[in-house]
Order: C-alpha cells, then sequence, then structure tokens
C-alpha cells in the first residue's frame, strides 16, 4: 500500500498516439490501461503527463526534409531523434486513451510544447534542462515517493524517472503498467537496465494490493 501523503502516481503519456494504431504505436500500449486504473483508487496525488507538440515539432522526421523516422538531427543542445508526426496539440492522437480514468487526477502536465525543444522527461527539456515545475509541485506537496507507470519505458518513462532520481524522489516503477517502444532494437532492455541503476525499484500493480 502506498503511504498516501507522501506517495504519487505519475502516469506518463497514456495517449492514443502511443497506443496501437496510433501515429507511434507501442506494441500493447494499451495493455497497461488495466493495471493503471487498478492502482488509481490507492492513491490520493495522481498526475496525468500529456506529449503535447506544436505541428512543425523538431521531433518530427517531417519538419526536416529527406529525413525519415529513427534518424537523427543535431540540434542545439544534442542529438534529437526523429519520429512520426504525434501527439499535435489539441489532435486525437493527443488525447487520453479513453479507457484511461482521468477524474481524480490532481495534474495534467503538458510537455514538448515548444517548437524547437523536446521533453522526453515529465522534470525537465532535453535540450536546454528548463523545468516543468513538477518538481516544486510535487516537493511543496510534501511527496517523496513515485510510482511511475505509462508509455514509453523506454523514452519518457525512463527520462522522467532518471529526473526524479536525481531531484531526490524515491522511484517505483509498476513493470506490467508500463510499454516500450523498443527503437531503435535494444533500447528497451537498456533502459530497464539504467533505471535499476540509478536507484528505481520494480514492482507489479498486484504488489499493491
Ligand atoms: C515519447 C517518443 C517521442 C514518449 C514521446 O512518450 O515516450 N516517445 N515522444
Ligand atoms: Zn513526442
Amino acid at each position: 500500500m502506498p503511504e498516501r501523503k507522501t506517495s504519487a502516481l505519475l502516469v506518463v503519456d497514456v495517449q492514443n498516439d502511443f497506443c496501437p494504431g496510433g501515429a507511434l504505436g507501442v506494441a500493447e500500449g494499451n495493455m497497461i490501461l488495466g493495471p493503471i486504473n487498478h492502482v488509481m483508487p490507492l492513491f490520493d496525488y495522481i498526475v496525468l503527463t500529456q506529449d503535447w507538440h506544436p505541428r512543425n515539432h523538431v521531433s518530427f522526421a517531417s519538419s526536416h526534409p529527406g529525413k525519415i523516422p529513427s534518424q537523427t538531427v543535431e540540434v542545439p543542445g544534442g542529438t534529437q531523434l526523429l519520429w512520426p508526426d504525434h501527439c499535435v496539440e489539441g489532435s486525437e492522437g493527443a488525447a487520453f486513451h479513453r479507457d484511461l480514468d482521468t477524474d481524480r487526477a490532481s495534474m495534467i502536465l503538458r510537455k514538448g510544447m515548444r517548437l524547437r525543444s523536446d521533453s522526453y522527461s515529465a522534470f525537465a527539456e532535453n535540450d536546454t534542462a528548463m523545468p516543468t515545475g513538477l518538481g516544486g509541485w510535487l516537493l511543496s506537496l510534501g511527496i517523496r515517493r513515485l510510482y511511475v507507470v505509462g508509455l514509453a519505458t523506454d523514452y519518457c518513462v525512463l527520462y522522467s524517472s532518471l529526473d526524479a532520481l536525481a531531484a531526490g524522489f524515491e522511484v517505483l516503477v509498476i513493470a506490467d503498467a508500463t510499454k516500450g517502444v523498443d527503437v531503435p532494437k535494444g533500447t528497451l532492455d537498456a533502459a530497464l537496465l539504467r533505471l535499476g541503476q540509478a536507484g528505481a525499484s520494480y514492482l507489479l500493480s498486484s504488489d499493491l494490493g
């Protein structure tokens, strides 16, 4: 049972475009909805994130003539991996999956909203490390422990969890409530290893009751 006053559930990017049939569909991405909805009643604090990009976002291959998804471009601040157009602000693809119970969310955070910077992490943008404000919000509520679920394990779940650990939160990843894209191949296993090494622990939704 999570300690209700000091724990929050972080639900990363459970959006149509990351589910099967979506622009960047994660295989079996929809299978996590049952486990997520199952654990939600155990939390007083629930944060939902939405990947939320303007048209022509820097992370879209279509924004770079001659480029295709899974190629990269150099941008100020580093290398940007390119994706198909996804989670365009206000689109159906950017909407939460219809089976996600959003009613009890205390906070809905949108990220990746600026044209020239991507944000895998719910805490900060990739290039500038400009904070989203989530860390301060959690700290001001006295939250010390984050249970992390959502999509995709090897991108937004990974970077959100690493930033949470770096900020001093305890991070527990609910393994059956995340799925990875594994692009490029091997990314998913590497992400799980890296998260464990950084201090995250893993559990199953059924462990919570
Ligand atoms: C994500 C790739 C691009 C994610 C977002 O939510 O993991 N992955 N944008
Ligand atoms: Zn994105």
